[in-house]
């Protein structure tokens, strides 16, 4: 199979690392460097650091720190690793990763006044010109994935979790593999089979952490939820919850809810938070059915409201009784055609009352 980099691409980098005196060589991300900049960025320091004969200070770099995810990644693939979150000045030479203009280096630009390389995969590349080096394939889904080709050109054996990272990177930027090529799947064949973890890549990319607070609103918020049908086709869920609405709203609607209502009650105010199934959403054609809702209810109780057509929220300037809210929604649902009919009260009118 064709890979996007060539072994002449590997050659020219190693005749450009072996051709550098001794110092400092510094490898920059773009600011705020997400999974594929960091990833891409260890991947060349392993590259630098097998190549260099001469003993050669490596440092990574970036400017604005690092997506929050990536801070993850360090923190359990690389915590020893140190990012530099500026110019130290001390750099010689510097091979620039995931990078496309002067802009995005931020403050790190005034790196581009000594030699450097460039590798990357954005549609058009600006630093390239100038470039002593540059291999910039905007066919490739991620610059990890250059990255990994140039480790296997150049027969470098790095650290394992390095090369879990590069799958992390190549995750990353092609959104869980959706935007993969060819290239891609052989690139991760040989990643997987060299030694980096794809099980943990994804489990580190994918897993949110959710806080106790957000557990908590969640399993109050389900377990007060009261049940109701629109006509036999459609099933509404209105529960009462202050915190985490969305997550709660989420929940019941991935549980199947059509569409789902929570009610927080304010100090002199209501806040109504509206979700509408995409299934549900379909029968009414165009019609924004959440904030047409959420407008409802600020007609009629006195407040604001608004969103889009799946999800929305009023804001009711006055407490609201449960008992009102929902004839306020059966009203609504009325002029449509549904009538409601309770399944389970559940607690959720208590909880609000
Ligand atoms: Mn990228």
């Amino acid at each position: 199979m064709n890979l996007s980099v060539e072994p002449a691409d590997a050659e020219k980098l190693r005749k450009w690392v072996e051709g550098l005196s001794e110092g400092t060589v510094c490898v920059a991300m773009h600011r705020n460097a997400d999974p594929d900049a960091l990833a891409s960025a260890l991947g060349i320091k392993e590259i630098l650091q097998s190549l260099s004969h001469k003993k050669k200070n490596i440092l990574i770099l970036t400017s604005e720190g690092l997506e929050q995810v990536s801070k993850k990644l360090l923190e359990v693939l690389a915590p020893q690793t140190e990012v530099i979150n500026d110019n130290p000045g001390e750099c010689d030479a510097t091979v620039i990763v995931d990078t496309s203009t002067p802009q995005q280096l931020n403050r790190l630009s005034s790196l581009l006044s000594k030699p450097y390389v460039v590798i990357d995969h954005h549609e058009v590349n600006d630093l390239i010109e100038e470039a002593d080096v540059s291999i910039h394939r905007p066919t490739a889904a991620s610059t990890s994935e250059l990255v990994a080709e140039l480790i296997m050109y150049l027969k470098v054996r790095p650290d394992p979790r390095v090369l879990t990272f590069l799958i992390a990177g190549i995750l990353y930027d092609t959104r869980i593999l959706r935007l993969a090529s060819p290239e891609t799947f052989a690139v991760m064949a040989w990643l997987t089979e060299n030694g980096g973890d794809y099980r943990k890549a994804i489990n580190i990319l994918t897993l949110r952490e959710v806080s106790r607070s957000e557990v908590i609103a969640r399993l109050k918020g389900l377990s007060r939820t009261g049940l109701y049908r629109l006509n036999k086709e459609a099933i509404l869920a209105v529960t009462c919850i202050g915190a985490h609405e969305s997550a709660v709203l989420k929940a019941l609607i991935e549980a199947g809810a059509d569409i789902a209502i929570a009610v927080a009650k304010r100090p002199n105010a209501t806040r109504i938070t509206i979700r509408v199934s995409q299934s549900f959403l379909k029968k009414f054609g165009s019609e924004p059915i959440a904030s047409n809702l959420a407008l409802h209810f600020a007609k009629e109780l006195g407040g604001s409201g608004g969103g889009h057509a799946g999800a929305a929220g009023a804001l009711i300037n006055s407490h609201v009784s449960p008992k009102q809210i929902l004839k306020i929604i059966a009203r609504f649902f009325t002029r449509k055609g549904y009538s409601l009919g309770i399944l389970e009260e559940g607690r959720w009118m208590e909880e609000c009352e």
